[in-house]
């Protein structure tokens, strides 16, 4: 990989802010966005051969499975063989991780470590902006206008799978697949932990830690 390259995964449990850490990150240090569950969603509302095969897993808060995740992450990631970028919510398994980091060399994996009962208030007043991704939380980052994206003024929907049934489904198997990466990663150097209650506590840490890396 050239040296001006830079290449970072953003792990987290469902909900610990990794949407709207990498904002805060994109808006810094000006690299591409991926993230996984903007782009299957983006695939449900075009109604595409990925999307009706995701929209079920979704819901009901399972993985859509390794196969046709990876194929269009991968996908994704070739179009921007000259650019530095950050990739939100992929790898999730190990057999995506190993796929990914045969195909890319990545510079380093962020993980975000936010309490499990914190995040199960927050999901519960999020308003998301389909169409481009942006998030709200009332009485964190709420809209300027309750029920409006603060961009384009389109309607802010709650998300299905933020329901209490498919977030208690999302954290189990955050636990059984993705959290088993954090050693995956920290095995080959990438690892990088933030904890925190608060996105306002780990984001100067996020920071400095990429300042002194990126630099
Ligand atoms: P997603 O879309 O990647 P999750 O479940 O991993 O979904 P999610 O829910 O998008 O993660 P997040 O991005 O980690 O959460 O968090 P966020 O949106 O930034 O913050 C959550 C809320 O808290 C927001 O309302 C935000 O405003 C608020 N907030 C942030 N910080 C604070 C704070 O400090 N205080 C307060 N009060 N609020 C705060 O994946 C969705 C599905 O797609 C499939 C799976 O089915 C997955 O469940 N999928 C994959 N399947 C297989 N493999 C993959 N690699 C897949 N990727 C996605
Ligand atoms: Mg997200």
């Amino acid at each position: 990989m050239s040296p001006n390259l830079f290449r970072a995964v953003l792990m987290g449990a469902p909900g610990s802010g990794k949407g709207t850490v990498s904002s805060r990150i994109v808006k810094t240090f000006s690299m591409k966005y991926i993230s996984s569950g903007d782009l299957l969603r983006s695939n449900i509302e075009q109604k595409t051969d990925l999307g009706n095969i995701a929209d079920q897993y979704i819901r009901d808060g399972k993985l859509v499975p390794d196969i046709y995740i990876t194929k269009c992450i991968l996908s994704e990631l070739e179009k921007l063989k000259s650019k530095s970028w950050l990739l939100d919510g992929f790898p999730r398994t190990l057999d995506q991780a190993d796929e990914l980091l045969h195909t890319e060399p990545i510079n380093t994996v962020i993980n975000l470590d936010v309490p499990f009962d914190v995040i199960i208030d927050r999901l519960k007043s999020r308003w998301v902006h389909l169409p481009s991704g942006r998030v709200y939380n009332i009485g964190f980052n709420d809209p300027a206008v309750p029920g409006k994206d603060d961009v384009t003024g389109e309607p802010l929907i709650q998300r299905p799978d933020d329901n209490p049934v498919a977030v208690r489904k999302r954290l189990e198997v955050y636990e059984a697949c993705t959290k088993p990466l954090s050693t995956y990663f920290k095995q080959r150097g990438l690892l990088v932990t933030f904890s925190g209650k608060t996105t306002d506590e780990i984001w100067p840490n996020v920071k400095k830690y990429l300042e002194e890396k990126i630099k």
